[in-house]
C-alpha cells in the first residue's frame, strides 16, 4: 500500500515535517521558496492531503483540479481561506487548530489593547529617536484600562479568554456582542453582559474584534460604526484584516474621532495600508497573536495530528466541515 502524498505548502517546524514524513510521502516547501496560488495548485494536483497555514485559498476551482485531494489541514483556527461548502461538496475534509492557541492569543489581544491605550509604541519610538529632553505632566497621557468598559465583538473561545482577563484582572465592565448569546454559566465565568451592536459601539472604552471573518462580517467596522464610538476609545483587531475598513479607521484616528488602535491583522497583508503606517496612534504588529514557541508548536503538531488521524482511519480530530472518512480504495 503506497503512503498518502502530502503537500506541506508553508514553512513549519522541521521536526513536524519529519513527523509527517514518517507517515506520508511529503513534498515540502523549502526556506526561501514562495508558491503563489497557481504553483500551489500545480503541486497539489497529485496529492492526497495538504498542510497549509492559511495563506492559500481552497475553493471549487482548486478542488476540481485536485481529484485525489481528501483533506486540507490549516495550521490556524481561522479558516476563512476555505470555501467550506465547496470542500464538503467535493468530499474534502477541512481541519483547523482550535483551543491550543486560545490563551496565548488572548494574552496578545490584551497586550495590544494596553499598548494602544497607553501609547507604548508611540512613546518608545519617540524615546529611541532621542527626543526625550525633559519630563512633562502630559507626556503620552493615554486612556485608562483598569475599571473601564471592555467591549468584545465575537465571543468565542478567544473572546471569552479576553473577557476573563478584563473582568478578573483589570476590574473592567465587560460587554459583548455575538451571533448568539452565551449561556448564563459562560456569561458568569467572564462577567460579561450581552448587548446589541449599537450599545457595544457607544459604550466601549476599548473594543476588541475577535470574530471570524466571513462575507457578512466584511468591514463590520466602518465609517458609520466608528462614528458611534467615543473619541477616547481604542479599537483592537486580532481577527482578520477584512473586518475593518482601514481607510475609515485611518481617517478617524487622524481626525481625533478615535484615540488609538492596535492592529495585528490587515486586509492586504503582508502589505499594510500606507494610510495606517504614517499614524502615530496605531500599534501595528505582523499577525503574531498566537506567536509563542510552545503555542506555534502545539498548532503545528495538531495540524499534523489531523492528517495522521484522518489517513489512519480514526477521522480528523478538529474538523471544520462534516467528518469525511478516508478509505484507501478511493485513491487507489
Ligand atoms: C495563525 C491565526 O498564526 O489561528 C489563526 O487563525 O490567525 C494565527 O494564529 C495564522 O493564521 C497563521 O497560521
Amino acid at each position: 500500500m503506497s503512503k498518502p502524498r502530502i503537500l506541506v505548502a508553508s514553512l513549519v517546524f522541521p521536526e513536524v515535517v519529519q513527523r509527517l514524513a514518517q507517515h506520508f510521502e511529503v513534498e515540502a516547501i523549502a526556506e526561501g521558496e514562495q508558491w503563489p496560488q497557481e504553483e500551489f495548485a500545480r503541486r497539489l494536483a497529485d496529492k492526497d492531503g495538504a498542510y497549509i497555514t492559511g495563506g492559500h485559498r481552497i475553493d471549487a476551482a482548486l478542488l476540481a483540479a485536485c481529484p485525489r485531494l481528501r483533506i486540507v489541514s490549516n495550521m490556524a483556527v481561522g479558516h476563512n481561506n476555505f470555501d467550506v461548502a465547496a470542500m464538503t461538496a467535493a468530499g474534502v475534509q477541512g481541519t483547523n487548530t482550535p483551543d491550543v492557541l486560545t490563551e496565548t492569543t488572548a494574552d496578545f489581544g490584551f497586550a495590544l489593547l494596553m499598548a494602544a491605550a497607553r501609547r507604548m509604541a508611540e512613546a518608545e519610538a519617540w524615546l529611541r529617536a532621542g527626543r526625550w529632553q525633559r519630563w512633562r505632566y502630559d507626556m503620552f497621557a493615554g486612556s485608562e484600562v483598569h475599571g473601564s468598559t471592555l467591549a468584545i465583538l465575537g465571543m468565542g473561545r478567544i473572546g471569552q479568554a479576553i473577557a476573563q482577563r478584563g473582568a478578573w484582572g483589570f476590574g473592567m465592565q465587560v460587554i459583548y456582542h455575538n451571533r448568539s448569546r452565551l449561556d448564563a454559566t459562560a456569561e458568569a465565568a467572564c462577567q460579561a453582559r450581552y448587548v446589541g451592536m449599537d450599545e457595544l459601539l457607544a459604550q466601549a472604552d476599548h473594543l476588541v474584534l475577535v470574530l471570524p471573518y466571513t462575507s457578512e462580517a466584511h468591514h463590520i467596522i466602518g465609517t458609520r460604526e466608528l462614528a458611534r464610538m467615543k473619541p477616547t476609545a481604542t479599537l483592537v483587531n486580532i481577527g482578520r484584516g477584512g473586518l475593518v475598513d482601514e481607510l475609515a479607521l485611518a481617517d478617524a484616528l487622524r481626525g481625533g474621532r478615535l484615540a488609538a488602535a492596535g492592529l495585528d491583522v490587515f486586509e492586504g497583508e503582508p502589505e499594510v495600508n500606507p494610510a495606517l503606517l504614517d499614524l502615530p496612534n496605531v500599534v501595528l504588529t505582523p499577525h503574531i497573536a498566537s506567536a509563542t514557541v510552545p503555542t506555534r508548536l502545539a498548532m503545528a503538531n495538531l495540524a499534523a495530528d489531523n492528517l495522521i488521524a484522518f489517513f489512519d482511519g480514526r477521522g480528523a480530530l478538529t474538523p471544520v466541515n462534516a467528518p469525511v472518512r478516508f478509505s484507501q480504495g478511493k485513491n487507489g
